[in-house]
């Protein structure tokens, strides 16, 4: 039995990620002897034919899909193309976005043959051994599928009571060194589940309000092997709020420091489950950054929208990090129910408040009502209006939304106050860094080589201008010194910047040069190969 697990493309702003998804998937599958392929298109770009490649090569009788709802449009064109490549290819299709949206995912799509419904470990592996032994997957718990124009749905399923059960995430399987090359944290789970009743987050309604914890001496393990097997410096703890319990936090953090971990990490956390031991043992424990859900600067839009936190309560909370010495980023969402200028007014102030006085950057996003939801279930009464069924269009960039008191235009009017700021942040770091000042440089340096590297991503330019013939270049050095050439031409980047990203790329094992009798071979390295690569060509990008 062969599963390929598919991930969805979407933009280099939404920070591309390690998914946990697939490599929890994949890690289940592995243990059950079931072989499976990870093909991730969130750090390369998509192309049927490059689907169709792998689908000719590999030939698996299964193929999942995972994506949330912006890409879920690409997602469902994906599995069309292996369902009209093999129509004995069983398709599925899980995550957030699906798994609250059966209907409309299953009654237009006849290709996808099954959604997997919440947490899809159990389900997946059963679907697999099921469809390896030719039996009927539609007797799968956990699943939604079409039948005559209308969706059935098995019975449900148990969420996973032991998460300790579970393997550690083959992120073996994933193409990491781009990751790194990204410079993206690695993602890790220490918990899953979220007691709270958010009107708009669909978070909890996955993996239920019950909080199921890892061990936090597995979670440490896991981490130590992150490290081992990948070099990775910074996680990013996903857990929907990882201050929950603070017993869970503290016994995390404590692991790091008893084993002397040299890890930086960033978190979600609430403003009102933070208090300053806890803060100051994860600051200790290498925590740099902690990301709040403040959502909105109006006291009455907070009740509305049930987050159980006031105003104060996030000047106590932010304030407590910051005196922690843990950088903040405070979270908005412009456009819920009850907004109007004014209290739209007062967001923007209040994201301003914190920043000039604990330096807490801020963020805001437009309302997406995502599948799931109270928010999206009942509009109407929260005094939504959704605009567009398109979506695509659902990536928190653009007003989809209307309240009765605040138009589309509007919310575009107050944002662009909002992008006018960070614009002037930007022009500011520009121009510091052109007088030398040594953070802005690094801001800027760090800011144009993700942007360098997501078009060697985008373009496939490694892949496509990586091949030297031996006639051109004997030695690794004329075949960098080409690769370098044909990269700043086809990408018209700067002969000297290219020199510098592409030399980091190689010294940092990310690229790898393989030989044949013709041609000296550029390709992005397999995590594998990472840390054999290393020294050698460390050593050659540095006598360049
Ligand atoms: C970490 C995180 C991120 C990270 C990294 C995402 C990544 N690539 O891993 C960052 C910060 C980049 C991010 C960005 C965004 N995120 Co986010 N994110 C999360 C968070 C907190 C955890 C996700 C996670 O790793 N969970 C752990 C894994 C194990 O769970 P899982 O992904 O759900 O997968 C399980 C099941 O869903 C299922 N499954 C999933 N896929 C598949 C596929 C198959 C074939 C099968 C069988 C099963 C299956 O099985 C998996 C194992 O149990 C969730 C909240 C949450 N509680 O899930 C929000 C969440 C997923 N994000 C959300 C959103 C909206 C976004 C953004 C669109 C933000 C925005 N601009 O508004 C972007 C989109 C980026 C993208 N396309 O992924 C929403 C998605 C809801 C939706 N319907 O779209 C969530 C649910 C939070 C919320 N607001 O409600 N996110
Ligand atoms: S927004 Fe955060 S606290 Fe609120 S329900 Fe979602 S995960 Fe829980």
């Amino acid at each position: 039995m062969r599963v390929l697990l598919l991930s969805t493309p979407h933009p280099l702003e939404e920070s591309p990620l390690p998914p946990l998804s697939l490599s929890y998937l994949a890690g289940v599958l592995r243990r059950e002897g079931i072989e499976v392929r990870i093909l991730d298109f969130l750090v390369t770009s998509y192309h049927p034919k490059k689907l169709r490649q792998e689908l000719q090569e590999y030939r698996p009788q299964v193929v999942g899909a995972t994506c949330v709802t912006l890409n879920y449009p690409i997602a469902r064109r994906m599995l069309k193309v292996c369902k009209d490549f093999d129509s004995h290819i069983t398709t599925v299709i899980g995550g957030p976005h699906v798994t609250f949206a059966l209907e409309g995912t299953l009654l237009p799509s006849p290709w996808i043959d099954a959604i997997v419904i919440g947490e899809g470990e159990n389900t997946l592996v059963e679907l697999a051994k099921a469809a390896g032994e030719n039996k009927d997957v539609h007797d799968v718990p956990g699943i939604a599928f079409a039948d005559e124009g209308k969706v059935v749905k098995t019975a449900a399923r148990g969420l996973i009571e032991d998460l300790d059960q579970l393997p550690f995430p083959a992120r073996d399987l994933l193409p990491m060194a781009r990751y790194r090359a990204l410079d993206a944290p690695c993602t890790v789970i220490t918990s899953r589940g979220c007691p709270y009743q958010c009107i708009f987050c669909s978070g909890r309604r996955m993996f239920g309000p019950k909080v199921r914890f890892r061990n936090p001496g597995l979670v440490v393990d896991e981490i130590e092997k992150l490290q081992h097997d990948f070099g990775l410096k910074r996680i990013n703890i996903v857990d929907d709020t990882f201050t929950l319990n603070r017993r869970h936090a503290q016994a995390v953090c404590e692991e790091i420091l008893r084993r002397s971990l040299n890890i930086k990490w960033s978190v979600f956390a609430r403003v009102d489950n933070l208090d300053q031991e806890l803060a100051q043992l994860m600051k200790r424990a290498g925590c740099e950054w902690v990301l709040f859900g403040v959502e909105s600067g109006d006291e009455g839009i907070l009740k509305t929208i049930k987050k159980g936190i006031t105003p104060d309560e996030v000047r106590r909370g932010v304030k407590t990090a910051f005196e922690a010495g843990i950088n903040v980023f405070n979270s908005f969402i412009m456009g819920l129910p009850g907004e109007n200028p004014d209290t739209a007014m007062k967001s923007l102030a209040f994201g301003d408040e914190l920043y000039k006085k604990y330096g807490a950057k801020y963020g805001f996003h437009m309302l997406s009502p995502l599948p799931g939801t109270e928010l999206y279930e009942k509009a109407k009464e929260y005094g939504i209006r959704i605009l567009s069924r398109n979506w695509a269009r659902y990536n928190a960039n653009e007003p989809i939304t209307e309240t009765p008191t605040m138009s589309r235009q509007m919310v575009r009017e107050v944002m662009s106050i909002y992008d006018r700021g960070i614009e002037g942040a930007w022009d500011d770091i520009k121009r510091r860094a052109k007088e030398g000042d040594p953070e802005c440089t690094q801001i800027m340096e760090v800011k144009e080589r993700n942007e360098f590297v997501w078009t060697l991503f985008q373009q496939d330019a490694i892949e496509k201008l990586g091949k030297i013939p031996s006639a051109m270049a004997a030695h690794p050095l004329e075949a960098e010194a080409e690769l370098v050439c044909r990269v700043s031409q086809k990408l018209g980047t700067d002969i000297q910047a290219t020199r510098r990203w592409l030399g980091e790329l190689l010294a940092n094992g990310f690229l790898t040069l393989e030989t044949t009798n013709s041609s000296l071979q550029w390709q992005w390295s397999e995590t594998q190969a990472l840390k054999q690569t290393n020294k050698a060509t460390l050593a050659m990008s540095c006598s360049v």
